[in-house]
């Protein structure tokens, strides 16, 4: 049985990675309530990554080429969680690609029902930084997100429940918008305790208006700034 759980993570995986996965984890979400999970007691979150030059572009203001990226990468995470959970569905399986279209967000609308970096950190992907951002190892947070549920036999990582930030204070200083406060998130801490998600969109939308001319919400201070992100940065290869 463990063995047969080996082997479809492994196909999985390398199914994710094919697609243009960067990072790929599974995740015990059984522990979320019901209707917040479809049912499904594993989610599998991806993540792919913008390029080195994007990120660095960002320093003072949104540039068009991190515009351009931030819909590319959208687009490809909904092809991938498309095709992973058909890959699942193939071999029998349940599986719910939560798509943009499937979780989709009205204007002015801050909450999803299950946000990919829930999934995320319960598959142990990384942990939630003081920025409110998903945060990983490898990459820093210079990631995007998205995920599968599933009721697949997988075998799941064991989940992170507490963020690697230390005395870090980066991105709350940084913030052009004040949203982040610098208290550190823990699993069960709301994102109101410590982040200002208006104060982040509004600040984002002023940013790009005078940036580009347009009404998205780009900024993404919090991303370049963070010494995470800034050691892959450093890294030779993109
Ligand atoms: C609404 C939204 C916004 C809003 C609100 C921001 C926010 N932080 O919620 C606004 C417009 C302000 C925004 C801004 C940005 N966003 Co945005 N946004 C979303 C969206 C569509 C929904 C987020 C949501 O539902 N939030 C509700 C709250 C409650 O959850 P959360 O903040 O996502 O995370 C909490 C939970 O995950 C919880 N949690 C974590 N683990 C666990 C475990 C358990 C057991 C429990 C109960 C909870 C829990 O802890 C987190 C903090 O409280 C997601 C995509 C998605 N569908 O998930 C993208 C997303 C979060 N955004 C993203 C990005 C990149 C940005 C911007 C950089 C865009 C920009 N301006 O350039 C900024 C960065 C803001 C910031 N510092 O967080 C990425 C984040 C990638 C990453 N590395 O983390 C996402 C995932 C989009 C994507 N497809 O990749 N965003
Ligand atoms: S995206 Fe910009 S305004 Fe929002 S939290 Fe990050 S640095 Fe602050
Ligand atoms: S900038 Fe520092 S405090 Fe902010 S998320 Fe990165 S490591 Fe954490």
């Amino acid at each position: 049985m463990r063995q047969q759980a080996a082997e479809l993570n492994a196909r999985t995986n390398a199914e994710l990675t094919r697609l243009g996965a960067v990072l790929a984890g599974f995740g015990d979400i059984s522990g979320l309530p019901p209707d917040v999970r479809g049912g499904m007691p594993v989610g599998i979150c991806v993540a792919v990554k913008y390029p080195k030059d994007v990120i660095r572009g960002i320093a003072e203001l949104p540039t068009a080429e991190y515009h351009a990226w931030y819909d590319r990468l959208n687009e490809q995470l909904d092809m991938i969680v498309t095709h992973g959970a058909e890959f699942l569905r193939r071999n029998g399986y349940s599986a719910i690609a939560q798509t943009r279209e499937r979780v989709g967000l009205g204007e002015m609308v801050n909450s999803t029902v299950l946000p990919h970096k829930t999934v995320a950190t319960r598959a142990g992907i990384g942990w939630i930084g003081k920025s409110a951002l998903l945060v990983t190892e490898q990459y820093g947070s210079m990631v995007r997100l998205s995920s599968i549920l599933t009721d697949a036999p997988l075998g799941c990582a064991a989940p992170v429940d507490e963020p690697k930030c230390g005395g870090c204070m980066k991105c709350t200083d940084a913030c052009p918008g004040e949203a982040v406060s610098g208290r550190p998130w823990r699993a069960g801490v709301g994102r109101e305790e410590f982040f200002d998600a208006a104060k982040c969109r509004k600040t984002a939308w002023e940013r790009t208006k005078r940036s580009l001319d347009s009404d998205a919400t780009l900024c993404g201070k919090c991303i370049e700034i963070c010494p995470w992100t800034r050691r892959y940065l450093m890294t030779p290869n993109d």
